[in-house]
């Protein structure tokens, strides 16, 4: 850390105020998948977005790619305790996709290829706060990191940032998904340290 010249105050905020209780840092990427990683092509790979009254859309690749583009830098927060700060992506904000999506669902139900599940409240997908990432650190995501394309959520544990996303269902009820049906918490938040049931 570099010394601070007395009567100067750090511009930086203190390292404790971006890490969640019972985090560490770590420079790496681990992965953490469930089952084999899915290879899933740009040239068959479909998001559908499905509302309580079975309206649907779907982007192919190239019509997520014509779509306005996001280039954010963020910190990741993994239920296993690591944390990763200032990660690049690139993607389509969740914002994008919903934009005219008549709905009253307030939970939505998100599926991948492979067939991992995860659920979070749909105001958490909204307002700036969720992307479908396709570009890490300024190249194609890695399959093993959910590419070619997967949901981006840094604002909860990332267990909810599902790889290899394939669908989004808007729902008027919640329904657990994988690790949530296993144990974790049902919301996900790394500040109030919800790690499990109860917490
Ligand atoms: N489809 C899918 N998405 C997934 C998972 C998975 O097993 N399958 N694991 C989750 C968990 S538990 C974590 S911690 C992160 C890990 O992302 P990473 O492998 O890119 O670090 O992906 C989440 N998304
Ligand atoms: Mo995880």
């Amino acid at each position: 850390m570099a010394a601070l010249t007395p009567g100067f105050r750090a511009r930086r905020r203190a390292p404790g105020d971006r890490l969640p209780p019972g985090q560490f840092t770590t420079e790496g990427f681990p992965v953490l998948s469930a089952g084999p990683t899915p290879v899933v092509g740009t040239d068959r790979w479909e998001l559908t977005l499905t509302t309580e009254t079975g309206d649907r859309r779907s982007w192919t690749w190239s019509r997520l790619m014509a779509l306005p583009q996001d280039d954010l830098t963020t910190d990741l927060h993994c239920v296993t305790r690591w944390s990763k700060f200032d990660t690049r992506w690139g993607g389509v904000s969740l914002d994008v996709l919903l934009e005219g999506v008549d709905t009253h669902a307030t939970y939505a139900w998100i599926e991948s290829y492979g067939g991992y599940t995860t659920n979070l409240p749909l105001a958490d997908l909204r307002d700036g706060k969720a992307w479908i990432a396709h570009t890490y650190d300024g190249r194609p995501l890695p399959a093993e990191h959910g590419g070619p394309a997967r949901l981006l959520v840094p604002h909860l544990y990332l267990w909810k940032s599902a790889k290899w996303i394939s669908g989004i269902q808007l729902r008027l009820t919640d329904q657990q998904g994988f690790w949530e049906s296993l144990g974790y918490h049902d919301y996900g938040d790394p500040w109030r340290e919800q790690r499990t049931w109860g917490d």
